[in-house]
């Protein structure tokens, strides 16, 4: 291999592999761009501490669904997923006597990348997959944050990264299991989506040292032929 080329393959390599590359992120604070299935909503004693002001909120069918639809997506290879999914009211996982199992589902563009049972029933610490996020009451306490006071509810921080290279994501939540009961009893809301990919992005000093590269080729070669 010419030493030009060579050099040229390894300014390339240098360019930066970037795997925080942030394509959407969302609080729901303005608004819910992009998004179908939801309400953004906000309630009287939510907990504002661990980031819950206003959520895209579902409750009211046999078959929620939230959905996100990203398009123009750069170049890459992994897609991570990251987003607080708040189980709210008498969600009843895989053990209660009654009304099992209810379970949360992720998919992109249609493979499922999430699917974890969650409780809240009973007066027993919460159960499901993630990070248990507490309102600085202590994360084994059953909470009641708001709508049926009847039932606690949950925060979970959960974060996902799965073999990704189209152009375009389909993001959809939803619920399983057979044991939704919905409306007063059991709903769900989502919060601080944030979506990343490891697009490779030349860093600027690799930009400027390419171009000088490219400049310094092109003066070699004229002269050796002057
Ligand atoms: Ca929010
Ligand atoms: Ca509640
Ligand atoms: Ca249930």
């Amino acid at each position: 291999m010419p030493k030009g080329v060579r050099s040229l393959g390894i300014l390339i390599l240098a360019a930066q592999l970037c795997p925080a590359l942030t394509i959407y992120s969302t609080d729901f604070e303005d608004g819910s761009p992009g998004w179908t299935g939801g309400v953004r909503q906000s309630a009287s004693g939510a907990p504002v501490g661990i980031g819950l002001s206003n959520w895209l909120y579902r409750s009211d069918d046999t078959s929620p669904r939230l959905a996100l639809n990203l398009g123009s997506l750069p170049a890459h290879s992994n897609l991570e997923l990251e987003f607080t999914f708040v189980a709210i009211d008498s969600w009843d996982g895989t053990t209660t006597s009654c009304c099992t199992d209810d379970w949360l589902t992720a998919r992109v563009n249609g493979a499922v990348v999430w699917n974890q049972a969650y409780r809240n029933f009973g007066s027993l610490p919460p159960s499901g997959a993630g990070s248990l996020l507490s309102a600085g009451i202590g994360a084994a306490a059953p909470s009641d944050w708001f709508y049926n006071g009847s039932h606690t509810d949950s925060a979970w921080l959960i974060t996902v990264t799965v073999p990704h290279d189209a152009s375009e994501a389909l993001i959809e939540w939803s619920v399983n299991g057979g044991g939704w009961q919905g409306g007063d009893d059991e709903s769900l809301a989502l919060d601080n989506v944030r979506i990343r990919i490891d697009a490779v992005i030349p860093e600027p000093a690799t930009v400027f040292l390419l171009g000088g590269a490219l400049v310094g080729l092109g003066l070699i070669k004229r002269f050796r032929r002057a």
